[in-house]
């Protein structure tokens, strides 16, 4: 079916302040927890050590070129841009008294900027980072002080940007800690199933008083959650796949079920007790989480199996995670399964669960790409990535799905959270530069950039039926 998205969707590309910015001590910037991951999320069992390079302290400098990448995506059409706001520019310690003015002041000249090319800004609080110091001296997220620190820092920002910014989003993929304890809450990658859990409900809690505060600051502003929507299908239809895919997806949809209803599921008492985990949940915190969510927002890149038999040891890789592998799926060159289909269903499984509305805030294809000897990247085999998943999004838009927009990740190249690596690019915007750091760092539209534009311009009508490319 061909579908004209509404007219009132948003368009768009997600970053996050880690992977684009650099300057990662400039303007009083504290350290943050990404800053001593130069393997990034995989390999952060090996935290930087003196002299270690870290390409993010660099990464693509957008501390210094906003201008001209914002200008670019405007030229995209772009009507929303999703970034991060990295904690430690703000609060350098997590625990300052003080906000740090300069980091402040980088923001507003970066929405400023936004405003100039009337993009709306999307902002994600918590992208995959937190003020090192606080995982340092407070053990990350185990340590329920952290609510107070993260409630001071949103405040603060709702407060500075909220004449502008209006759509924000807590905790970047919460689900994360599951598992990389220590890219999603500064807590060592090998802690404790109780201390894992007990991290997960702080961030639960001041996530929901983010949302309360959101709400207080910013009467008209919306405030979502975000997962990584990690949709299982059964390997089978063994009954025993079927119940060990059900459980597999409670594990992250327990994060939604919380921020959209306000208070735990029941399938997490069982869950909890055979874990040997007892929550510290009090009173106050009930009440805190009542605070839900204005929309559902999340990241789709793949789905995966779930299988009941201990046999089945087909792995495919994931962002982040590992699932059993689907036979019916192609992978990218990392690995990780394409599967267009699989994103109408989760905005359909989404939407019936929650009924609430729904945004893509993350999706796209890592690839190497080539520049040719005139200079040009033609990159159609992410722009067959794009279009067949944004075909899919029209059929659930057709479903009756209430979505809100769409920003691919990493509009522009930038560095992969997951092996910290130029060469993994998303962009519709080609990066000079390499894996080692080398390159002049400017930029270059690729074929997918006008390809995007077109698609911005016409509302979907120009996305081609799948496999045409
Ligand atoms: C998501 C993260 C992003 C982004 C993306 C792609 O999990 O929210 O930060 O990086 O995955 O992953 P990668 O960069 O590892 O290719």
């Amino acid at each position: 079916m061909k579908t004209q998205f509404p007219e009132h969707f948003l368009w768009g590309g997600a970053t996050a302040a880690n992977q684009i910015e650099g300057s990662h001590i400039s303007d009083n910037k504290g350290l943050s927890t990404s800053d001593i991951q130069p393997f990034g999320s995989f390999g952060a069992l090996h935290p930087r050590q003196e002299g270690d390079f870290n390409i993010k302290d660099v990464a693509i400098d957008f501390y210094h070129r906003f201008k001209e990448d914002i200008a670019l995506f405007a030229e995209m059409g772009f009507t929303c841009l999703r970034i991060s706001i990295a904690w430690s520019r703000i609060f350098p310690h997590g625990d300052d008294a003080q906000p740090n003015e300069a980091g402040l002041a980088f923001y507003d000249q970066v929405f400023a900027e936004m405003k100039k090319h009337h993009i709306t800004p999307l902002v994600t609080l918590s992208h995959y980072e937190l003020p090192l110091h606080l995982a340092e001296h407070y053990q990350g997220w185990s340590d329920r002080r952290l609510i107070g620190f993260f409630e001071k820092y949103a405040e603060t920002v709702f407060q500075r940007y909220g004449h502008f910014v209006k759509h924000w989003l807590t905790f970047n993929e919460i689900n994360i800690t599951l598992h990389h304890p220590f890219t999603g809450s500064g807590l060592p990658d090998d802690c404790s199933e109780q201390t894992r859990y007990q991290a997960i409900h702080h961030q639960l809690v001041a996530s929901a008083k983010a949302v309360k505060l959101c709400h207080e600051i910013i009467p008209d502003g919306q405030i979502g959650n975000m997962l990584l929507g990690a949709m299982m299908y059964p390997l089978t239809c063994h009954p025993d796949d079927m119940m060990k895919t059900l459980q597999q997806n409670r594990e992250w949809l327990m994060f939604g079920d919380v921020q959209a209803r306000g208070y735990y599921p029941s399938y997490m008492t069982r869950k909890l007790k055979e874990l040997g985990v007892t929550l510290e949940i009090t009173e106050e915190d009930k009440e805190a989480l009542k605070a839900t969510i204005d929309f559902i927002s999340f990241s789709y890149y793949m789905t995966g199996c779930a299988s009941a038999d201990p046999s089945q040891q087909d792995k495919a890789n994931g962002n982040m995670l590992q699932m059993v592998a689907n036979p019916h799926l192609d992978a990218s060159e990392w690995g990780w399964q394409i599967d267009p289909t699989g994103l109408r269903y989760l905005l359909n499984f989404l939407y019936d669960r929650y009924q609430m509305p729904l945004f893509i805030v993350e999706n796209g294809l890592g690839a190497v790409d080539t520049v040719t000897a005139s200079g040009e990247i033609e990159d159609d085999y992410r722009i067959q990535y794009l279009n067949d998943h944004l075909v899919q999004v029209g059929e659930a838009i057709e479903d009756g799905v209430d979505l809100m927009g769409y920003t691919s990740w990493g509009p522009i190249d930038l560095v992969s959270a997951s092996t910290a690596q130029m060469s993994k690019r998303y962009g519709f915007i080609y990066v000079d530069r390499d894996d080692e750091g080398n390159g002049s760092l400017k930029r270059t539209r690729k074929k997918s950039f006008y390809w995007y534009k077109e698609v911005i311009a016409s509302r979907g009508a120009s996305l081609k039926k799948p496999g045409r490319f």
